[in-house]
């Protein structure tokens, strides 16, 4: 039995949309995960994410054991009592991270050693372990799969290698969650860009069982037109009935690719990153807000997207915040993009629902470009 039920209301290609249902809430897919990295999305309130329209958070093993650790949060009630955010959480194993942003980390068959970015001190995550903080301590919704991978471009050996020994994480997974009425379990492909192993990949994970797949190890130095060769063949490995998660992606020309292809949910630190810096994303493509052309601007950025800081503030002043390096203009651009992340995910439902994602995705890639 499936934890979650997922409802394909519509396809459209290879295009899906439908709502994945959990008992703290609906789904809407294709869906936009903002990144929680820390128990927060960064310089914004919970209250400002949720006007985004966000059905879902994403929240990170590696980051909350390490500070304030997945024992307090479980003291404290969990993480969405902790941080004040009610809808349904995923959170990321941690595998990726320790690659990513730990010092120093070895793998072997039964776990990963690394250092913490933070004080230097050393941490153990065994497939067992990324269960219990995820599910135990934490009190995710949706829970994933601990598994390793390989910078791009790695040999095959060793993209082969990352992918068993993913596939038999999974199974360690698997077994140590068991079957949970209230929570779910996402595997995660991996395979670098070689389809045979994308393929084994996808065969081992399907015939473990899980409740949703993702697809892991792209984005992470390949390019948009590599990724988008994998992305022609890997969603279709994956249970057509069942979310497809593609991690980690991106910019909002990857994501309209992507769901082209056939995936449902998506998670990026852009939008929030990217407003840190002074960046809004629009229908036009990015607007540089520190760009002198916006010092008398008085229109807005866009009108027709529901929070304040895309329909009321005008570009003039957003230069002005960014110019003087004040905290709300991150605050105000953060907010922004992540509900233009939403609304993005919104027309795309819409279009999907109306069988004109053909027209989206080729208007919506013409209207990038323009600048
Ligand atoms: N695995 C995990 N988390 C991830 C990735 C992955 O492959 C990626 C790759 N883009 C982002 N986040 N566990």
């Amino acid at each position: 039995m499936a934890a979650f039920p997922f409802t394909i209301a519509a396809t459209d290609g290879k295009a899906r949309t439908g709502v994945l249902s959990t008992p703290r809430g609906d789904i809407r897919t294709p869906a936009f995960m903002p990144v929680g990295t820390a128990g927060t999305v960064k310089a914004l309130t919970v209250e400002q994410v949720a006007a985004t329209g966000a059905d879902i958070l994403l929240g990170n093993t590696y980051h909350l054991m390490l500070r304030p650790t997945a024992e307090r949060v479980r003291r404290l009630g969990g993480l969405h009592r902790f941080m004040r955010w009610e809808k349904p959480i995923l959170t990321d194993s941690g595998g990726f991270q320790v690659m990513s942003l730990s010092q120093i980390s070895k793998v072997t068959e039964d776990s990963v050693t690394f250092q913490s970015h933070l004080d230097g001190s050393r941490h153990v995550l065994t497939p067992e372990r990324s269960i219990e903080i995820q599910a135990d301590l934490l009190g995710s919704d949706i829970v994933m799969q601990l598994d390793e991978l390989v910078a791009l471009p790695a040999e095959r050996d060793r993209a082969a290698e990352a992918m068993r020994r993913s596939a038999r994480w999974g199974q360690r997974c698997r077994d140590a969650f068991g079957a949970r009425e209230a929570q779910a379990l996402f595997a995660i492909q991996q395979g670098g860009t070689d389809e045979a192993l994308r393929a084994e990949s996808a065969e081992r994970l399907r015939e473990i069982g899980f409740d949703g797949y993702a697809i892991g190890g792209l984005a992470v130095g390949e390019g948009h037109e590599a990724m988008c060769e994998v992305l022609d063949y890997a969603p279709g490995m994956l249970p057509a009935e069942r979310p497809r998660y593609l991690m980690g992606v991106g910019k909002p020309i990857d994501i309209v690719e992507a769901v082209y292809r056939g995936v449902d949910m998506f998670d990026c630190v852009l939008p929030t990153r990217s407003g840190r810096h002074g960046q809004a994303w629009t229908w036009d493509g990015p607007l540089n807000l520190k760009n002198a052309r916006f010092a008398e601007d008085e229109e807005p950025l866009d009108p027709t997207i529901p929070v304040s800081a895309s329909r009321d503030y005008s570009k003039a002043y957003l230069h002005h915040l960014v110019k003087a390096g004040e905290i709300l203009g991150q605050v105000l651009l953060s907010w922004h993009n992540v509900a233009f992340f939403q609304a993005l995910m919104g027309e795309m439902r819409a279009a999907i629902a109306e069988r004109r994602m053909e027209a989206f995705r080729r208007d919506f890639a013409a209207r990038q470009k323009a600048r």
